[in-house]
């Protein structure tokens, strides 16, 4: 087979086709960093989880190839090759135009699904290169491009024939494109993650993930980090891992558990079949967690809309609803989400008054006093959805509210009438949760009333002068000497200085008069300016925000990075849009001061071990004096300016989290009582964290 990259009639179609993916691809992928990168493996598996919902494809493969590249294969009944009447095969049309959120136009090839958008030609478009191979009709089909643009002749418009087979199927290969993304390394736990809830919503379905790179092993993992412009990097959650995997540590310390067998339950070779489906969903979820009710689990239709639902109550005082539309996580929720409460609520209430436990005279129950406890996942099916919101992830259709509505209400009555000892259990929860709501509200407006918060509780703030928000940064700093050092050298215009002693209180376990009790968090809240949000109050406004960069700046240890998730799991709960909207970040103070020895050698900082090695394998000993910082205090103001505050030459990472919800789980699984998933958590992330020895 001859492999061409001329321009002819077909590329040039193609180059008009796909151009605006190269040229915007923030637009179609939603980035180019992790978040984007990632989300072209989840692009391609969609197309074969459509396939699977078409009921022609019980087993998907992910295989994070050696070279950098991904594979996924699917065995249903291939793409269609036959000649499409734009005059070359059906799969080249599908993988050189871009379909504006539609299927791809011609009837014949509608699946029964249905319901996925085509995003196979927009991973083409990023990619450095991409192998389609199809296995149909007794033969394996391949074509390739570069860009976007096919390197494979085609006979006749039709593809050549490599092999032959009595298998059916599809399988592409891409290479994510380094002139595209900043960085080009998959994030193995996201795409873990991914595929594991997409076994869960489909329990038919088989998933099996390889991870063949070199570095995916354990010991030797690094993450490849770039900076990006002004120096900036990327923080995911592997980095927040690394704290919480500290946090971990320490915890695990004091309970002194034992730390037998080193063996991490994550390998490279994983399969995910959850037979069970959202019935297994939600015990993963409650994993260690005290359970208050069984699962209750319910499935139907109601016009053109399928419902599955399953949630169970745990001993917590949160809700914690998953919903989901044609297997699309809804992050921001919706309409099926809103229909569920609403009904929910309305059922609840309608319950107490006739258990008695609610009197005419007494107010309802809220919606949230219903839920308080409650995991809960709502996956419904519906054609042609509408999504809106920031991240278009909010379900829009306005049918789907009202038929989850008469779902809920059917199921759960018939099923509440036949287990009244259940219904009793939850509504024991709302007058629980309505108890500490009404206790919470008063301590609140207490609080506010009192004026309690003085604007610096500790009196430890170092105000900047500048009152632009956009110019003002602020540094968490970890003890009163790096303090000092802070605020010594920093630049007083812009830079705020906040050293916070030791470490901050665990909001994941205490009670928000706890919260809003201790002094470091009360500066934080004020200084910040935009309030707070929590169960019953939001009064957080992004827009009152004093300083659009909020710099946590510790010590390279494992007690830095104890305190990085204490504040993080802060802000995560009490003030998520300050992620969201990226104005956390972490500092990178270096580890090591290398001084080459002679007349006008320049001191040289580190900020890795790899970074050493490196210079120490080109150098030496007898050649350069080597320091290692012990910590922050230890700099004084200039060499702090120079290293970690001087907005040129400091290296910051940006914190993203990208899947909150995989951050939350295991937030909640790191403080939670159950020893085991949190040793499992360390044995796999203890690599990535970076312990002072
Ligand atoms: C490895 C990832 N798999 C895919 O991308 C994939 C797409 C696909 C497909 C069909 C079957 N398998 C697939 N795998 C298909 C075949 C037929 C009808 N509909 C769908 C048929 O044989 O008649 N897709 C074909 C077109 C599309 N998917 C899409 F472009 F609409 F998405």
């Amino acid at each position: 087979m001859a492999k061409t990259q001329t321009y002819n009639a077909d590329s040039i179609t193609v180059l008009e086709g796909l151009e605006p993916v190269r040229t915007r691809p923030g637009m179609y992928i939603g980035g180019v960093g992790a978040k984007g990168l990632n989300h072209l493996v989840y692009e391609i598996l969609d197309n074969a989880v459509d396939e699977h919902l078409a009921g022609y494809c019980s087993e998907i493969r992910v295989t994070l190839e050696k070279d950098g590249s991904c594979t996924v294969q699917d065995n249903g009944r291939g793409l269609p090759v036959d000649m499409h009447q734009k005059g070359v095969s059906a799969e080249r049309v599908i993988m050189t135009t871009l379909h504006a959120g539609g299927k791809f136009d011609n009837q014949a090839y509608k699946t029964s699904g249905g319901l996925h958008g085509v995003g196979s030609s927009v991973v083409n478009a990023l990619s450095s290169r991409m192998t389609v191979e199809v296995a149909r009709d007794g033969k394996i089909y391949r074509d390739s491009y570069s860009r976007g643009i096919p390197v494979t002749e085609l006979k006749d418009g039709l593809l050549p024939v490599v092999g032959k087979t009595r298998q059916t199927g599809t399988r592409i290969n891409f290479m994510p494109d380094d002139e595209i993304f900043e960085k080009t390394v998959f994030k193995s736990e996201w795409i873990k993650s991914r595929l594991h809830e997409t076994a869960y919503l489909n329990p038919e379905l088989t998933i099996f993930f390889r991870d063949l790179r070199e570095f995916s092993s354990p010991h030797v993992h690094q993450e490849a980090f770039t900076a990006g412009e002004d120096g900036q990097m990327s923080f995911g959650l592997d980095a927040l891992s690394r704290a919480q995997a500290a946090e971990a540590t320490e915890q695990l310390k004091s309970q002194q558990a034992d730390a037998e067998e080193g063996q991490s339950s994550v390998g490279e070779d994983i399969v995910f079949h959850e037979p069970e489906g959202l019935k297994a969903y939600i015990t993963a979820l409650n994993k260690g967690q005290e359970t208050v009710t069984p699962l209750i689990y319910f499935k139907d239709r109601s016009g053109d809309t399928e419902v599955e639902c399953c949630f169970q109550y745990v001993d917590a005082f949160e809700e914690n609803i998953h919903g989901f539309c044609n297997n699309i996580f809804t992050q921001e929720g919706g309409t099926h989400i809103t229909g569920f409460k609403t009904r929910y609520t309305q059922l609840i209430n309608s319950y107490a008054k006739q258990l008695g436990v609610l009197k005419d005279k007494d107010a309802n129950f809220t919606g949230p006093d219903t839920r308080n406890g409650m995991t809960c996942v709502i996956a419904i099916k519906y054609r042609d959805p509408i999504f809106e919101g920031q991240t278009k992830t909010k379900l829009a259709s306005a049918e789907a509210s009202n038929d989850v509505a008469a779902v809920t209400g059917e199921k759960l009555e018939h099923y509440f009438d036949r287990n009244v000892e259940t219904i009793r259990a939850i509504i024991a929860c709302a007058e629980k949760s309505a108890k500490i709501r009404k206790a919470e509200e008063k301590a609140r407006t207490n609080m506010l009333s009192k004026n309690k918060f003085s604007f610096d509780s500790n009196g430890k703030l170092k105000v900047c002068t500048s009152k632009d928000p956009e110019k003002c940064e602020i540094f968490i700093v970890e003890g009163d000497s790096a303090g000092g050092s802070a605020g010594n050298g920093r630049n007083r215009e812009f830079q705020a200085i906040l050293p916070i002693r030791g470490k901050i209180l665990n909001v994941e376990k205490a009670s928000i008069d706890k919260v809003l009790a201790n002094a470091e968090i009360r500066t934080m809240i004020n200084s910040f300016g935009c309030g707070f949000s929590e169960g019953y109050g939001n009064d957080f406004d992004i827009t009152k925000l004093r300083y659009h960069k909020i710099i946590l700046m510790t010590d390279a240890d494992v007690d830095g990075s104890h305190i990085d998730t204490l504040l993080l799991t802060f802000f995560y709960r009490f003030m998520p849009e300050l992620i969201y909207n990226g104005h956390v970040y972490v500092s990178m103070p270096p580890l090591y001061l290398v001084t080459p020895r002679g007349k006008n050698a320049k001191p040289l900082y580190m900020y890795n071990d790899r970074e050493l090695q490196k210079y120490q394998q080109n150098h030496e000993p007898s050649t350069y004096e080597l320091k290692r910082f012990k910590g922050l205090g230890e700099m004084d103001p200039p060499d702090l300016w120079a290293t970690t505050l001087d907005p040129e030459r400091r290296v910051l990472k940006r914190v993203e989290i990208e899947d909150a919800r995989l951050a939350s789980e295991v937030t909640e699984m790191l403080m939670g009582s159950d020893v085991a998933p949190r040793r499992d958590f360390i044995y796999t992330h203890a690599h990535e964290a970076q312990i002072d020895t």
